[in-house]
């Protein structure tokens, strides 16, 4: 029997591993994902009589088709469908980090945030109100210094109790007006497509094909689904019309907008004692 699955996601850097080997101690397996030589790291966590398997997904900062990691993390998400996604965030480096948070959100993935590095973010007098970032996102954060094992039972609690809720809704980012109208327009044709709608959500995919994903064009094309592709075609010189601009810069503008705009409402500096001493 195949117990839950929990995927750790996150930046290089932003201490997976650190959390992985508090999670599994020493019951861990390294392997290789199947047909590439990147490393898969398994192991397994006990919590209150059951058992969870923790798989460390290759470290990225997106979930677009450019790498073999990238593709690998993606993949594992949708198809091998993890109960739960921890999204080991840096927390000295929030802005960052969160651009592949609100990708594992807009996948619809069932996401808990570990705002790991909460010790160098405090040392830096980055101020995080963890309740009003929560409540941006939509989904649980939890404080945590991996690397002295600080806040990892409650990351443990949060996380199987985000399992047995299993309330995870998409996150919708608005991308303005024209973008949403043919993000829409898109939407109703995948629909019409029973693989697609079984395979990918809707809008992610939607988005996705505007950004120009070359992998999920050729998935499509090699699926014969021409309505979709056409639309794809149609919505994208549209929208370079319009906005005088490639749909996919255009995204990731409004992205990174709204980021920026979560960031400013959750996060105030101090200035460190040095800025201080060096300012008077
Ligand atoms: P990964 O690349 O995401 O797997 O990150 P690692 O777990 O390898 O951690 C990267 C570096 O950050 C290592 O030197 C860790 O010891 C360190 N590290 C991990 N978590 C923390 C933390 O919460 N606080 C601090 N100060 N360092 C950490
Ligand atoms: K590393
Ligand atoms: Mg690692």
């Amino acid at each position: 029997e195949r117990g839950k699955v929990i995927a750790l996601v996150g930046n290089p850097n932003s201490g997976k591993t650190s959390i992985f080997n508090d999670l599994t101690g020493a019951r861990q397996h390294v392997g290789n994902w199947p047909g590439v030589t990147v490393e898969k790291k398994e192991g397994k966590l006990s919590y209150q009589g059951q058992t969870f398997n923790i798989v460390d997904l290759p470290g990225t900062y997106s979930l677009g088709a450019y790498s073999e990691d990238e593709l690998i993390a993606r993949n594992f998400i949708f198809f091998d469908q993890p109960e739960a996604v921890i999204n080991v965030v840096d927390a000295s480096n929030l802005e960052r980090n969160l651009y592949l948070t609100t990708q594992l959100l807009e996948m619809g993935a069932n996401v808990v945030v570990a705002l790991n590095m909460f010790d160098e973010a405090r040392a830096r007098k980055i101020e995080i109100n963890i309740p009003r970032l929560a409540q941006a996102l939509g989904v649980p954060v939890v404080p945590t210094v991996a690397t002295r094992g600080e806040g990892i039972k409650e990351l443990v609690a949060t996380v199987a109790k985000k399992i047995q809720e299993k309330t995870c809704q998409p996150l919708k980012i608005n991308y303005g007006t024209e973008i949403e109208k043919e993000l829409d327009k898109l939407e109703q044709i995948i629909k019409q497509d029973a693989d697609l709608v079984a395979k990918y959500p809707a809008r992610w995919l939607a988005i996705k094909l505007l950004e120009d994903d070359e992998r999920l064009q050729a998935e499509l094309q090699k699926e014969g689904a021409k309505q979709v592709l056409e639309q794809v075609a149609k919505s994208k010189k549209q929208l370079n019309e319009i906005l005088g601009e490639e749909a996919e810069a255009i995204i990731a503008d409004r992205r990174y907008g709204f980021i920026n705009g979560l960031v400013k409402e959750a996060v105030t500096r101090r200035h460190t004692l040095e800025e201080r001493l060096t300012l008077s």
